[in-house]
């Protein structure tokens, strides 16, 4: 491999909610997603016990060679009751992470909001179905830029807002019927959009020299043949899943053909006065991408009637059922990649192409901030994890990443693995594996949680190692 820059953040990451357990300790409430994650697989209440283990999982990252951690915030730690009272054994317990990594000189990049809303939030005024949410997120933000800002360089706001709306379940729509659910959709995206902006904004009054942005969840869309229907369908699908979100983040515009879409769908937000000026002030200094895979899309007919996306939780390889958006796109396979047991494409070219689409139009500095690939992973009898799969992604999407700073001159600063240690998978809890470092614990049975290094983390230590001067173990 190639080398990087010497500066170039060497990360991996993880969320709160996914690692740390401890979920009702020390004044901690629940959020939306500790009540969300299916019944069927670990819950949050222990995930990877990370919050008792922090400082063992930071000597871990030490020895794997991490310039870099993302980790995420959970809101419910530091304001229990979404907002008013500060909870100082919240503050305490981020505060010790964060001196811990700098003191192993480990940069934090902290996102503030990761799925994980307060429940009582949730409750009183529907989350971000209502205004309401934009004083309570700018509260939260002004805790954190106040308590940490001063060790804390780089922040992302939200994680995965267009997945959030795209996705069935990372986020509690009120609505049921299916017109007045999609304007409730664009209307929570308007409001996500304005508190995204006001933390920006914030974020720059407060901490001049921090830099902040939100982490996206892209996947770049290919059309299934060149017939001139189907590269439409891809470019409309693109538009509306990645290029809709990307405008609003780095240029604080409405996408003229989501204009048209909203209008044509009778779903435009509410805007009101200042909203878009507000939009346009919070434009972010980065973009975060979490890129794990491609989509591949064909046309519709008239005949195709619209269906929603029903993801693979189980691991059952081809259980995915495709979305179809009436008159618009219908999602197929693309015959030319692998897919992992949940029917995710893997597609090293497609972070390149991601690259590529995004920073020649916007030209804003790049950071992944989650790559990586979901798998069983197995425990030998001599407490080994022989991970070649997982190498053999992270290799090729890393080489991806090279090739697209040399070669097409693009900005990235920093690669953020998911994730640092195993920990619960939104969708499909312990079985799914990710982790440089395995946690002994399934789903059902918790054992003693003892970390163990798999392969991967040896092949990823060695690759920091050749790029990073005077690194010693
Ligand atoms: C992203 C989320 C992460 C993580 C990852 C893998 O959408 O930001 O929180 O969960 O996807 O997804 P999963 O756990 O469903 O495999």
């Amino acid at each position: 491999m190639p080398s990087f820059p010497n500066e170039f953040l060497w990360g991996a990451a993880t969320a709160a909610y996914q690692v740390e357990g401890a979920y009702l300790e020390d004044g901690k409430t629940l959020s939306v997603v500790d009540e969300s994650i299916a019944p069927e697989y670990a819950d949050t209440s222990i995930a990877s016990d990370h919050y008792h283990r922090f400082e063992e999982d930071i000597r871990l990252m030490k020895e794997l060679g991490l310039t870099a951690y993302r980790f995420s915030i959970a809101w419910t730690r530091i304001l229990p009751d979404g907002r008013g009272k500060i909870n100082q054994a919240g503050v305490d317990f981020y505060t010790q992470l964060i001196d811990e990594l700098l003191k192993n000189k480990i940069e934090p990049i902290v996102t503030i909001y990761h799925f994980d809303l307060p429940v009582v939030l949730q409750e009183e005024y529907g989350g971000f179905s209502s205004r309401k949410i934009i004083p309570d997120f700018i509260e939260y933000c002004r805790v954190l830029f106040e308590q940490f800002g001063d060790r804390v360089k780089y922040w992302l706001t939200i994680n995965e807002q267009s997945n959030m709306f795209l996705l069935p379940y990372l986020i509690t729509f009120t609505e049921e019927n299916e017109q007045s659910l999609l304007k409730q959709k664009y209307e929570m995206n308007h409001i996500m959009t304005l508190a995204h902006a006001s933390a920006v904004k914030l974020c720059h009054q407060l901490l001049p020299d921090a830099k902040i942005g939100p982490a996206i969840g892209i996947s770049p869309v290919y059309p299934k043949t060149c017939d001139p229907k189907d590269i439409l369908a891809a470019e409309k699908a693109e538009e509306l899943r990645n290029t809709f979100f990307l405008e609003l983040y780095c240029k604080g515009n409405y996408l003229p053909a989501m204009q048209a879409y909203m209008r044509e769908h009778d779903c435009q937000p509410t805007i009101e006065a200042g909203d878009m000026e507000l939009i346009k002030e919070g434009r972010c200094d980065f973009l975060g991408l979490n890129y794990y895979d491609s989509k591949t899309v064909e046309h519709v007919t008239a005949y195709d009637r619209g269906k929603e996306l029903v993801i693979n939780k189980s691991g059952e390889v081809g259980s995915t059922e495709k979305e179809v958006i009436e008159g618009i796109y219908k999602g197929c396979n693309n015959p030319y990649l692998d897919r992992n047991d949940w029917d995710w494409e893997i597609d090293p070219e497609g972070l390149r192409i991601t690259l590529n689409r995004i920073y020649q139009r916007y030209e804003v500095p790049l950071i992944i901030t989650e790559n990586g690939l979901g798998a069983v992973d197995t425990l030998t009898v001599d407490k080994q994890i022989h991970d070649e799969y997982r190498i053999d992604y992270l290799k090729k999407h890393l080489e991806q990443v090279h090739l697209a700073m040399v070669q097409d001159g693009i900005e990235v600063f920093g690669f953020c693995p998911w994730s640092f240690i195993d920990l619960i998978s939104t969708t499909s809890g312990f079985r799914k594996r990710y982790g440089f470092v395995y946690v002994d614990r399934t789903d059902t049975e918790i054992k003693e949680l003892i970390r163990y290094k798999k392969d991967s983390f040896y092949w990823y230590q060695g690759v920091i190692r050749r790029n990073r001067k005077g690194f010693e173990l």
